[in-house]
Formats: C-alpha cells, sequence, structure tokens
C-alpha cells in the first residue's frame, strides 16, 4: 500500500483494524518538536479509538527517523520531550510496529526500541551515533539497547557509534524480522499477529551474567578515548543502563545527556556535522553534471591504485594506465590486493563484479571513450603537461581531464590543453579509497558543469568534496606547511620534536607533526622545498634541519630513521636529530632555551589559522567552515575541536 504524503508531520491512517502511524518530516525525519507532539497526540488517538487494534509506525520519504532533529539542540528543548513520548507508546495497551526503512539512528532507533515489535527493510541501517555528535543517546538507547540485544554489542554499538546492518540486528535480536517483499504490509501482518505490547524496559539485560567480559571491553574502549568526553561518557551511560534498575539508569542517562548537550565539544561537533554538508553550496554544484561512467587512471602508484580502488567500489568502470607492462601489473596486483582486502572486511559483498569492471591498458588510446580521467603520476609540472598534452590528442572533448597533484598550479597543467575548460584539480587523500576528503581545485577557465560534474562525484564516490581556488598546496597542503614551519622554529626556539609532538597529542591529534613526516615519508616535502627554493618561493628564516635530516638519508620509517630513530616499531627521540638542531640553532644564531611544553599548542595553532585566515581572505577557501572540514577530515586535527578556525573563534581569536 502507497504511503500518501501528507501535509501533517504526522498522520494516521488505518488498513483494517491496525493504525498506520506515518511521520513526513524531509530530508531524514528528524524527531522534531512537531513530530513529538504529532506522536504523542497519535497515541492518544489509536488508543481511544475503538476500531484500532494495533498501530505500525512508519516514515515517508528515503528514511526511517534519522534521529533528534540536531539544529533544536541550538536551543532550549521544547516539550514534549522524546522520552516522554516514548515512554507513552511503550505503555499503550495495543502493540505498536516500528517499519523502518533507510536509516533508524539515534532518536529514531530509540523510538523503535520504545515500539513494541520492529521489523526492517533488508537494507536499513539501525545505530546510536550520538556520540559523533558529543552526546550520549537522551532518549532511553543505553537502557533499552541492552535490553534487546547482547550488552557487550550495545557497548560498541554506542561508544562506537557506527549503525548495524538489518541482517545483524535480526540475529542479535534488536528487530523481529526482515520484509521480504512489501514493508508496510508485513508490518501490519506482523501488529496483526500481535495481540498485546511486549515492553522492552520489563526485559532483563540480555548477557547481564558475562560481567567480566563486559568490563574488557569496556577497559578496551576507554584506551581509545582520544579526548573526545561522549565516548566515555557513553561508556559509563552503558554500564549504568546494565546495572542499574530501568528508571534509575534512564533518569541518569537524561541527565548526562542534557550535560553535553550544552558542552563545548558538542557545539564543535554539531558545528562539523553541518559544515561537511554545507561545502558544495556553490551554485554551480547544482548545475546539470556531464554523465561518468568510464574512468581512466594514469599511475599506478599509492595514490593511483587507491583512486582505482575508490571508483571501482562505488559502480565506476575504470581503466588504468601505466608507462610498461611491469608498473602496469604491479599496480594491477596493488588495485587486486586493495579490493581484496576490503571484500574480507565485508565492505565490497560483490567483489567479481566489482573486479569485473577493472581494465588496464599501456596505450593512451584506451582513454578515447573515457568521460573522466585522473592523472596520478609523479608529482613533477612537465611529466604531468606531458601526460595532460596526450590526454588531449586522445580523450573526446568532453571528457573531464583532472589532475591528483597535491601542491602544483593546476593552472599551467590545464593551459596545455587546447580546452582548458574541461580541466580540474582532483585532489584525493591517502589512502584514496578510505580518506573521506576530496579538494576540487577550480582553475581560472573550468567550466560551470565541470564544477557541477566534480561536486556530484564526490557524493558518489561517498567523500567530501571542498571547493578550493589554485595556489601553492590550495586550502590543507598551504595550510599545513604553515605550521610545519612553525614547528620547525619551535626547535629553533628550544623545543625538541617530540616535545611538539606529545603537546600535539595532548591536544587531541592522533600524531604528532614529526611523526606524520617521518610516516609519509620526509623526501616527498624535502622535492617540494627543493622546487620552491629553486623557484625563489621561499623567503628569508629559510630552517634547514629537515633538509639535513634528508641529506644523511632520514626519510623517516621506511628508511628506520627520520626525526625519530624507528627502533622495532618504536620511535624514539634520536641524538643525531638534536645535534643537527643545536647546530642550526648556532647557524642561526639562536639561543635554543628551555621550552615550556605548553607554549607548543598555541604557536601551532596560530599559525594555522593565520594561514586560514590568509587562505580565506585570497578567496582559496569559500568559507572558514569549509577550511575546517578540511583539516578535521585530511590533517587530523581533532573533530570534537570543530577545526581550527572554529577552535579559534571559540576561543576569542
Ligand atoms: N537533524 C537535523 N538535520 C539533519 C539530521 C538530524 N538528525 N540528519 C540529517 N540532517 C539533514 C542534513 O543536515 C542535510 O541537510 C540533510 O538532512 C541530508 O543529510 C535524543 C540526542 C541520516 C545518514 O546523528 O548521519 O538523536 O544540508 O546530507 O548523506 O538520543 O544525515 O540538505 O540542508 O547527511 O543521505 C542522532 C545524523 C541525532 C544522524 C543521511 N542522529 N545524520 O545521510 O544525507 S542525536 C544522527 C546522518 C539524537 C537522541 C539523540 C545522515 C544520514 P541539508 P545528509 P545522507
Amino acid at each position: 500500500m502507497q504511503r500518501r504524503p501528507s501535509a501533517m508531520t504526522v498522520s494516521i491512517d488505518t488498513q483494517g483494524r491496525v493504525a498506520i502511524v506515518t511521520i513526513d518530516n524531509p530530508p531524514v525525519n528528524a524527531s522534531s518538536q512537531a513530530v513529538r507532539a504529532g506522536l504523542l497526540e497519535a497515541v492518544t488517538k489509536t488508543e481511544d479509538d475503538p476500531d484500532v487494534d494495533a498501530v505500525v509506525l512508519a516514515c515517508a520519504g528515503r528514511t526511517f527517523v534519522a534521529g533528534a532533529d540536531v539544529r533544536e539542540f541550538d536551543l532550549p528543548l521544547m516539550e514534549p520531550h522524546l522520552p516522554d513520548v516514548i515512554a507513552a507508546i511503550e505503555a499503550a495497551s495495543k502493540p505498536w510496529v516500528a517499519a523502518i526503512h533507510g536509516t533508524a539512528l539515534g532518536g529514531g532507533l530509540e523510538l523503535a526500541m520504545g515500539c513494541h515489535f520492529r521489523i526492517a527493510d533488508p537494507m536499513a541501517r539501525m545505530g546510536l551515533p550520538e556520540v559523533n555528535l558529543g552526546l550520549v543517546p537522551g532518549a532511553g538507547g543505553t537502557v533499552r539497547l541492552p535490553r534487546l540485544v547482547e550488552a557487550e554489542l550495545a557497548l560498541t554499538m554506542i561508544a562506537g557509534g557506527k549503525p548495524i546492518l538489518a541482517n545483524v540486528a535480526l540475529t542479535a535480536g534488536l528487530i523481529d524480522a526482515i520484509a521480504t517483499s512489501d514493508l508496510l504490509d508485513e508490518a501490519v501482518a506482523l501488529a496483526v499477529e500481535h495481540a498485546a505490547p511486549r515492553r522492552t524496559l520489563e526485559n532483563a539485560v540480555v548477557g547481564a551474567s558475562d560481567a567480566e567480559a563486559f568490563d574488557k571491553t569496556a577497559t578496551g574502549l576507554r584506551r581509545k578515548v582520544r579526548g573526545q568526553e561522549s565516548i566515555a561518557a557513553a561508556i559509563d551511560a552503558v554500564g549504568r543502563g546494565v546495572r542499574l534498575p530501568a528508571d534509575e539508569a534512564l533518569a541518569a542517562e537524561r541527565a548526562a545527556f542534557l550535560a553535553l548537550k550544552s558542552s563545548d565539544q558538542a557545539r564543535a561537533l554539531r558545528h562539523i556535522f553541518f559544515a561537511e554538508r554545507a561545502t558544495l553550496a556553490d551554485p554551480r554544484a547544482k548545475l546539470t553534471p556531464r554523465p561518468l561512467q568510464r574512468i581512466g587512471v594514469i599511475g599506478g602508484g599509492t595514490m593511483g591504485v587507491g583512486i582505482v580502488s575508490a571508483f571501482l567500489m562505488r559502480g565506476f568502470e575504470v581503466t588504468l594506465i601505466e608507462r610498461d607492462e611491469a608498473s602496469l601489473h604491479a599496480g594491477a596486483d596493488r588495485v587486486h590486493a586493495t579490493l581484496d582486502s576490503s571484500a574480507k572486511r565485508g565492505l565490497l559483498p560483490d567483489l567479481d563484479a566489482v573486479s569485473a569492471r577493472f581494465d588496464t591498458a599501456i596505450d593512451y588510446a584506451a582513454l578515447s571513450d573515457a568521460d573522466l580521467v585522473i592523472e596520478a603520476v609523479f608529482e613533477d609540472m612537465e611529466v604531468k603537461k606531458q601526460v595532460f598534452a596526450r590526454l588531449d590528442q586522445v580523450t573526446k572533448p568532453d571528457a573531464i581531464l583532472a589532475t591528483n597533484t597535491s601542491y602544483l598550479d593546476v593552472n599551467a597543467i590545464a593551459a596545455v590543453l587546447s580546452d582548458p575548460s574541461r580541466a580540474v584539480g582532483l585532489h584525493f587523500f591517502s589512502p584514496a579509497h578510505v580518506m573521506k576528503l576530496l579538494e576540487i581545485v577550480l582553475p581560472g577557465a573550468v567550466a560551470e558543469d565541470v564544477v557541477a560534474t566534480a561536486a556530484k562525484l564526490s557524493k558518489s564516490l561517498g567523500k567530501i568534496g571542498v571547493l578550493s581556488g589554485v595556489c601553492d598546496g590550495f586550502i590543507g597542503n598551504r595550510i599545513m606547511s604553515a605550521y610545519r614551519a612553525e614547528a620547525d622554529r619551535l626547535l629553533i626556539d628550544g623545543a625538541s620534536p617530540d616535545q611538539v609532538d606529545s603537546a600535539m597529542r595532548a591536544y587531541g591529534f592522533p600524531i604528532g607533526v614529526f611523526e606524520m613526516q617521518d610516516l609519509a615519508g620526509l623526501d616527498i616535502a624535502w622535492a617540494m622545498r627543493k622546487r620552491r627554493l629553486a623557484e625563489g618561493k621561499i623567503s628569508g628564516g629559510y630552517i634547514r634541519i629537515a633538509d639535513r635530516l634528508c641529506e644523511i638519508g632520514r626519510f623517516g620509517r621506511k628508511t628506520g630513521a627520520g626525526w625519530y630513530d624507528h627502533v622495532d616499531g618504536t620511535a624514539l627521540p634520536s641524538e643525531v636529530v638534536m645535534s643537527i638542531i643545536a647546530e642550526e640553532r648556532q647557524t642561526m644564531e639562536a639561543v635554543g632555551k628551555a621550552f615550556a611544553t605548553e607554549d607548543v599548542m598555541p604557536r601551532i595553532l596560530g599559525a594555522m589559522t593565520r594561514e586560514a585566515e590568509a587562505v580565506l581572505a585570497e578567496g582559496i577557501a569559500r568559507s572558514a567552515e569549509d577550511i575546517d572540514v578540511v583539516m578535521v577530515n585530511g590533517y587530523s586535527f581533532p573533530r570534537w575541536k570543530g577545526g581550527p578556525m572554529f577552535a579559534a573563534r571559540s576561543a576569542g581569536g
């Protein structure tokens, strides 16, 4: 039976003696104040209706309730509150069945768990991702979930914030059935089947006897917390949900939720949530894109392999081009290895179908019908220009030609084309099939529908596309170069690499700037510095420490030494490095006094925001929010700080 679109946020229909309560609050049926009020009214109406024996709760549009309305969190919460609505449904004398399609997240899953039975679409996903917004579930999730699934699973779902698929939810006991044909009809059948409600809160905690395993998992999760308060709070809340009487645990959960809602971290995480959804607000991004199906990738190195895999995993046909057979085989082997490991982790149900869309060639002519070609060859201007010149010869006129350069002048690369308007920068981050960020670099001549195509492509690849103008390093690498230079200045002023890195880790970065260089390899940036020095792009006060490390072959982990000595996988402070630093201090006539660790982050953040403000003022980035999205998703800036611009502005900067 078709769901009747209704002007009402919540409407009631009947099918026989079953009432169908439908929420219609686009785009994701968030449980806004109007939805909550509508649901409470529906409870009263269906309870009082003698012709109604049971109720099905369903949603119009593309998803079940995807949570509380996050936009309401900056306002005082309005009645009726979601816990009260859920309590009313749970207490109803007639059975309520939740019919779940798309996503049931946060308050949406809490609502479904307040219902007495649940049936879901095969592709539905369910979860309590509140920690990602700096919160804990606030409407009974930490109390009802462990009364439906194993307490340990409830713990990992709530502390991890990741949804589960319908088949896992069925096995775990979260839902009662998976629809085989029409979800709504089968939900009605389930409602008819059950004469009486089955209240979740009356269930015992599942697996309560296994407290040892629960505590072990909790300890393991606590160890992973890197400063995001909501994760520790979520672990505590589920612990209470498992150990305390339900009403006590519910009250404590609500108090924790309300306290976190107005916290700095929750505000920062809301900021980044909405900023990530606003990056493509540019009107050009909304134009009609060119069709994309056949993709060419030039270069089977680390980036090329990741890019090929990213496209194959999202349904595109991809041809990898390399300069000779040996490189081609090596590249193709790495692509297959990447796909295999994703399949092993259950991320790729149809590996054969994916591999069937993968082709390889040496001859560029293989790309004559490609819709888009991305070059991921060595980071050298002349090499990239030669590749583009060849592509200009072989590709069809409306094919889009993209460069994956991470620093070079995209205008100069585009200029070799007879029609530069079809050129664009698509700057992926390594590993390209994993990292969410995609910098879309727009050369001056870019056609508007090329912008639209790149924007749509970023969504098709499941990435966050951020538009950037052309400058050395675009948004992210330019800002990173600035705080990396500041980190070098900190060494001259007396700090040690370990001191800087531990300050950055304490602030919330997974690793510090020197550890990051050892991971990525110092030689890449060295080549870039040499190029910039040759182009006279580096001004006075140049610090040579990193160059001197490279001159003696200390390229980082891959050579066993860089800023640190890497011994059996452990990074140890290095006397060689400290003596080179001491010599460079002398060369720069710096005293190199004892440096206070608490002075590190203000300098690093200062350099970051100064460069970010310049990037904004020059129009390279469209907004401060875009800069935050880039630094959080591409450079591990701690998400719960909101990004450098949000953090600076929150601190009154
Ligand atoms: N509230 C308000 N707006 C929301 C929203 C929400 N919960 N979720 C999405 N939107 C908007 C979003 O801003 C965008 O708007 C549009 O919907 C499409 O979103 C009491 C405390 C559901 C998986 O954390 O994960 O419940 O930009 O671009 O990629 O315990 O949105 O078009 O104007 O992301 O298809 C818990 C958050 C809340 C889920 C869809 N729920 N949402 O992804 O579309 S806290 C969440 C998502 C809570 C209770 C607590 C995703 C999605 P616009 P989109 P999508």
